[in-house]
């Protein structure tokens, strides 16, 4: 219902810049990349990231929300992965589309975000879910897309350098998706994706 077409109302954006150098072989035309502060259930983009757990079967945090807001579509389709592709769980650092149900986008992408450890360095597993559910994405066609700042909630992640593993991953990308905006929950989540952005930003 409403005007599917308008932006979240009480969100401003930041635009931190464009990732893509646009080298030869590339269509020289950047990816904008956005923060806003938000609940990413109303982000009117063609998907949103869902930081999911292995079991695709739902839980607290973004994940409840999500599933909360979208319906019973998207546990159906999830419930489904389970018995088809992912009989073990998604492995951390994946990522899968399903419907977004009544969410006023046209699909979630579940990713596995690692759960934080002072001792193992997970980054790697962390900036895949970046670049998995971005390439899922742009598989499915999607020009935008919304993420959480995974695992800086339930799974601990510290959140400064939660926002600096996901401008790092989202910044080397290259792809055919034209907006990616970095949902942040609060406002003082923002003012620390603000203060890490600040080394991302460079004339386009
Ligand atoms: N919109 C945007 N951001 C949100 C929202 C929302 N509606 N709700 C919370 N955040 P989390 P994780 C922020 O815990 O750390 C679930 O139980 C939150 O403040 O959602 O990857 C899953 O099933 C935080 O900054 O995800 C898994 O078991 C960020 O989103 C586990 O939690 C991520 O917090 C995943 O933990």
């Amino acid at each position: 219902a409403g005007n599917r077409a308008s932006r979240t109302p009480a969100v401003a954006s930041t635009v931190i810049g464009w990732a893509t150098a646009g080298s030869a072989g590339q269509k020289g035309r950047g990816v904008r990349i956005e923060l806003v502060t938000g609940d990413i259930t109303a982000e009117h983009v063609d998907a949103v990231v869902n930081a999911a757990n292995s079991s695709l079967l739902g839980g607290g945090g973004v994940d409840g929300a999500i599933h909360r807001k979208g319906g019973p579509a998207i546990l159906e389709e999830c419930r489904a992965l389970r018995s088809s592709r992912y009989g073990r769980g998604l492995p951390v650092g994946q990522a899968v589309a399903t419907t977004a149900g009544r969410l006023p986008a046209r699909w979630v992408i579940h990713t596995v975000g690692p759960v934080f450890s002072p001792d193992v360095d997970r980054a790697p597993l962390l900036r895949s879910c970046y670049t998995t559910s971005l390439a899922v994405a742009a598989d499915l066609g999607a020009r935008s897309i919304a993420f959480p700042l995974i695992s800086s909630g339930v799974y601990r992640w510290p959140k400064d350098d939660a926002v600096l593993q996901a401008l790092t991953a989202l910044h080397a990308e290259t792809t055919s998706v034209d907006v990616i905006r970095l949902v942040l929950f609060d406002e003082q989540t923002r003012r620390i994706a603000e203060q890490v952005s600040e080394s991302f930003k460079h004339d386009p």
